[in-house]
């Protein structure tokens, strides 16, 4: 028996056990893959206003293809900002790509496959999750979020008044405040900031980036990280398996319990954001102590080539539902 067919039947084991049994041993099977040229299909491209007041310009599909800040091919998927045009200080901001998934999702598991994400200074790129209308009715999960290089990655639930966190619970991060109420302390949400020094900027890209797995259901949320090169990242995750369940992939960097939180009430049909903004509110905010010259604005405006580093490059995205 090869490796996938064994993985298989010990899946189709669990299934049977969770079936005759307790509970919430959940099955989940594959139910979008985005590889290469699949994101032109699966998300569409926001030419909107930085809602976080960024020095961006996001741009459409067609320009996006055209300049090329995205890019495919059959086992990649790039998107970037531009890296060669200096900026008047008067006009718009640098050219860069959000992305949202035409597919929304309420109970799943998503894999992102990251070869590489965006670094340098002022760059502040998300994956993540949100309801597209009346934010923050319906909630905000962030995966992957950080400015300026500055490791570590966090994971944040945004919501509104009435979801938190409790201090202690099962996950490998540090949590930093457990109110998840945009209101309290300017939206800085319920956060935990991942371990170890490979899960973000240029530590990440310099070790062939990883995966980053987020699991939704009504009793919890959770968020693991797993490093290229790691010997734990779990078969399915590796494999890009057609089934999986989270069971063995042990305690998560975040976990989002729901004991004093009604996930299903504060978190709404979801879907999947992508974006790389520069400077603005937090990027912008944060860039006095990053070590990084001038003011955010000027360096994104004079520095092009500050900004070739500053793409994604997806191996692929895997949703699965139960
Ligand atoms: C886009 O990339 C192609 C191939 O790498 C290149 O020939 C072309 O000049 C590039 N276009 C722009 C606008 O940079
Ligand atoms: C979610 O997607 C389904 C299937 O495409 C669609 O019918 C439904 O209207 C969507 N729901 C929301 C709230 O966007
Ligand atoms: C400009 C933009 O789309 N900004 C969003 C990027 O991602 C974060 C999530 O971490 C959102 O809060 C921003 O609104």
């Amino acid at each position: 028996m090869n490796v996938f067919a064994r993985l298989l039947c010990s899946l189709v084991a669990v299934a049977h056990v969770s079936a005759g049994g307790s509970t919430s041993i959940g099955l989940y099977h594959l139910t979008e893959k985005v590889v290469g040229r699949d994101f032109y299909s699966h998300f569409n491209w926001e030419a909107i206003e930085d809602p976080t007041h960024g020095r961006v310009n996001y741009v459409d599909q067609s320009t996006s293809i055209q300049q090329n800040l995205t890019q495919a091919t059959f086992h990649s998927f790039i998107l970037r900002a531009d890296d060669t045009t200096v900026l008047d200080p008067a006009g718009p901001g640098r050219n860069s790509v959000r992305i949202l998934s035409k597919r929304n999702y309420t109970t799943h598991v998503a894999v992102f496959d990251v070869r590489h994400m965006p670094q340098g200074c002022g760059t502040w790129p998300a994956i993540w999750e949100t309801q597209i209308t009346d934010w923050p009715t319906g909630g905000e999960i962030d995966i992957v979020e950080g400015v300026n290089d500055q490791s570590p990655n966090a994971a944040t639930l945004h919501t509104t008044e009435g979801c938190t966190m409790p201090e202690n619970r099962a996950e490998t991060g540090t949590a930093g405040q457990n109110d998840c109420n945009y209101l309290v302390d300017s939206n800085t949400g319920c956060t935990v900031s991942f371990p170890g020094g490979l899960n973000y900027g240029p530590n990440f890209n310099a070790n062939g980036g990883g995966w980053y797995a987020i699991e939704r259901t009504n009793e919890h949320i959770s968020v693991w990280f797993w490093p290229r090169n790691a010997w734990y990242v779990p078969l399915e995750v590796r494999l890009g398996s057609p089934l999986l369940t989270t069971s063995a992939w042990g305690v998560p960097a975040a976990y989002f319990p729901n004991t004093m939180c009604n996930i299903a009430k504060f978190f709404g049909v979801h879907h999947i954001v992508i974006n790389l903004t520069l400077c603005g509110d937090w990027a912008g905010g944060a860039y006095p102590e990053s070590g990084c010259p001038s003011t955010c604005v000027d360096y994104v405006n004079n520095n092009p080539a500050g900004f070739s580093g500053a793409y994604f490059d997806f191996a692929s995205i895997r949703v699965y539902e139960p």
